[in-house]
């Protein structure tokens, strides 16, 4: 229920904020945010401990907790179907689109009853928006950019979301009677940023039934297929799932191969031709006798290849490294020590230094950098010179009260339109740490854009640049960037590139991990958490790293706090040389 509420929670901020309503619109914001994020559903924790209990979520007030229990009660909230009366459009699909926000909405209903993305695509290729009030033709080009670049993507859903799905229906197989092992492959298994279906295969003594308890699992929304040992379902949440029930001795093979990737697959498919074999999901053959099928691992080394992480199988040169024995250790889930990005009520997160100190705590840090926007990024409330003293100073207080957990005195300071950083060097020189981001222009030349960023870097207060590419996976196309100078430079300067664990950023990502690493660059993994619940995201980064072949001294934050900090007190040129 946690992702239908919060969705309706976002809607319901932006149908706010098209009627000009002050304030209300920040705060279900923030409880969408906190609501998606949180692991145990809702519904069970009003039904288990009511509603006091829904008031201790994070960003979750008295207000919002008593439309939670509408919502599980009625299965719908007034307030929410009042507005979407008032103004009946798709909002999540068109703020969705990369330039369009909740006043261009407005406007767009108002003016031409533009409901959809849909209505809207029409409405731009007739050149209907171009003359409406303070739109323009740079403005009707760019938000049919942003519907094309949706329409690629239509129909895949991100990691984050289909990660959690997936769990949940992981467990509810698990606890059918009769289930030994339940695994999910393909693309999620892979960590792929989005997933277009999952396929879950599973061990059971008695398949009939799991198919049964399969198909009729509450989150079905209809059935395509229910055979013996394989059925097709379409889940609420938007997206397919297949099931197949395997015998043990086929259940390594079948793992391998619906996990692909299909490229990958294909390519060891040769190999075990090469070498006289056949291979296909029931197991790997020498004429009809079976040589491999019970265990992953073993088909791997009949083919001559050691093993590898599902993340690293596209077929873009595992396969030959894995034949010579070659393969990277990569970095693992349980190797990073601390976050060091992560926002509070300072700026615009939901919670407090201290939640979210103790939350890193419990999760097992080390330490817990705090880097809130500053003053470029007005609507934040970001801070100036002063209020990041302040900052200071109260975090300073915090550690002498606080055992157990380092908080490290940061900052996300914005990058201007040339390069420019909008808080002092001076009091830059005084932070543990220093991030710095772009979050406007996104639409200068892939040269403008590359010499803002390298100013950024050559500054020498700068020791990490968060989200580099500014890219939202299936909504916002990264900005130009001349890859090959950017890495460069942040090499030689010691200018340390994140990975952006939030599944909503994931930046750098796979790709550009990979390349940049080839530069001999520094990472750091961070969640961007603006809640406690989202410092849980850290895995998605990890997976993002080792899909970029990253190892666990490519980065920063695996380094204990001792070693973090001696790290940071060497001049930002000399720390990686
Ligand atoms: P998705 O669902 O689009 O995010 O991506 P996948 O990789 O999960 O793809 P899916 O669900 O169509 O199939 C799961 C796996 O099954 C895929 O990764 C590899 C394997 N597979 C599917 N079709 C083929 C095929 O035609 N040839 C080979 N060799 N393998 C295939
Ligand atoms: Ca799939
Ligand atoms: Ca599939
Ligand atoms: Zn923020």
């Amino acid at each position: 229920m946690n992702q239908e509420l919060a969705k309706i929670f976002f809607e319901m901020a932006e149908l706010l904020e098209m009627k000009g309503v002050q304030f209300k619109p920040r705060a279900f914001e923030k409880a969408a945010h906190s609501v998606e994020a949180l692991d145990e559903d809702v519904k069970d924790i009003y039904e288990k401990r009511g509603i006091r209990a829904l008031e201790e979520i994070p960003g979750v007030g008295k207000g919002i907790a008593e439309r939670i229990e509408e919502y599980v009660k009625h299965g719908q909230i007034k307030d929410h179907d009042r507005l979407k009366k008032e103004m009946p459009v798709d909002v999540s699909g068109l703020t969705a689109i990369e330039g369009v926000g909740p006043k261009i909405i407005k406007t767009l209903y108002k003016k031409l009853k533009i409901k959809s993305v849909k209505d809207l695509e029409k409405a731009a290729k007739a050149g209907k928006l171009r003359n409406l009030p303070r739109f323009g033709e740079k403005l009707e080009q760019k938000i049919l950019k942003g519907v094309e670049f949706q329409k690629k993507s239509a129909g895949r859903m991100n990691i984050g979301e289909a990660m959690s799905l997936a769990r949940k229906i992981i467990e509810y197989l698990k606890n059918i009677p009769g289930v030994e092992r339940v695994e999910a492959a393909g693309s999620l298994r892979r960590w792929q940023e989005s997933v277009g279906d999952l396929d879950f295969l599973a061990i059971s003594s008695k398949p009939k039934e799991v198919m049964d308890k399969f198909v009729s699992m509450p989150d079905v929304e209809s059935v395509y297929a229910r055979g013996e040992t394989k059925s097709m379902v379409r889940l609420r949440g938007g997206i397919d799932a297949d099931l197949r029930v395997l015998a043990h001795e086929s259940f390594g093979s079948a793992l391998q191969y619906f996990t692909g990737s299909k490229d990958h697959n294909i390519a060891l498919r040769k190999i075990a031709i090469k070498k006289g074999y056949k291979l296909n999901e029931y197991g790997l053959f020498r004429g009809k006798k079976i040589i491999a099928g019970h265990d992953e691992k073993e088909i791997y080394q009949k083919l001559g290849l050691d093993w590898m992480p599902p993340e690293m199988r596209t077929n873009s040169g595992e396969i030959e490294i894995a034949q010579k024995h070659k393969l990277p250790k990569l970095i693992d889930h349980g190797d990073l020590k601390g976050d060091l990005q992560t926002q509070t009520d300072w700026s615009d997160g939901a919670n407090s230094i201290k939640e979210m100190a103790l939350e890193a705590k419990r999760l097992g840090h080390e330490y817990i950098g705090i880097t809130d926007h500053t003053k470029g990024l007005a609507m934040t409330g970001g801070a100036d010179d002063k209020k990041l003293l302040r900052q200071m100073a109260a975090i300073d207080k915090l550690n002498k009260k606080i055992s157990g957990i380092k908080i490290l005195k940061g900052a996300e300071v914005n990058i201007g339109k040339e390069g420019s950083l909008d808080i002092s060097d001076e009091v830059l020189a005084k932070l543990d740490f220093v991030g710095c981001a772009i979050h406007s222009h996104f639409n200068l030349s892939e040269g403008e854009q590359t010499k803002r960023l390298i100013k950024a870097m050559q500054n020498p207060h700068i020791d990490i640049i968060f989200h580099p590419t500014t890219r939202i996976p299936m909504r916002r196309e990264p900005i130009k960037l001349d890859f090959e100078r950017i890495f460069k430079v942040a090499a030689e300067t010691g200018t340390i590139m994140e990975i952006d664990a939030h599944p909503w950023r994931l930046d750098l990502h796979d790709e550009l991990i990979r390349m940049a690493k080839k530069f001999g660059v520094r990472f750091m993994i961070d969640t961007d958490a603006h809640s406690v619940a989202e410092l849980s995201y850290l895995e998605y980064g990890i997976a993002q790293a080792r899909r970029g072949w990253a190892e666990k001294s490519d980065i920063i934050n695996t380094l204990p706090l001792k070693k973090l900090l001696e790290l940071l007190k060497k001049p930002k040129s000399k720390r990686f040389k």
